[in-house]
């Protein structure tokens, strides 16, 4: 599997505003941030999309969303709610092939997405 800048990222080898870590996960301020609050959350393992995950990465993918849901909490998010998303492949947008879930607060979401 190729390594990404997240994977750049998680080895401290390139700068990022990190915000929350643990043993699995990761997550910092996303570059080009779309919300008040974009945050992502990637699992040091590096697997590359949604579709790449398997049911031996299930307890890891539990991880990552229980993450952002702890940190919008944290971050007073969670009430007033906020959005988390995970691109897929190219039409989903996906441009880093490194999994991360977008989170997403601060502002009204709308739908459908673009
Ligand atoms: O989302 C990939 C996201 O990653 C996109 O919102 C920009 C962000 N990005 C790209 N490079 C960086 C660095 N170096 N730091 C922080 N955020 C970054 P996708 O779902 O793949 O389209």
């Amino acid at each position: 599997m190729g390594d990404t800048i997240f994977g750049k990222i998680i080895r401290r080898e390139i700068p990022a505003d990190i915000v929350y870590e643990d043993d699995d996960v990761l997550a910092f301020r996303d570059l080009n941030p779309q919300a008040p609050v974009h945050v992502l959350f990637v699992p040091k393992k590096p697997i590359a999309t949604l579709d790449g995950a398997t049911v031996a990465d299930a307890e890891l993918l539990g991880k990552l969303l229980l993450a952002a849901a702890a940190y919008a909490r944290r971050e007073g998010l969670a009430d007033e709610g906020y959005r988390t998303v995970i691109n897929c492949n190219e039409h989903g947008g996906q441009t880093v092939f490194h999994l991360h879930v977008h989170l997403l607060g601060g502002r009204q979401m709308h739908w459908p997405p673009g």
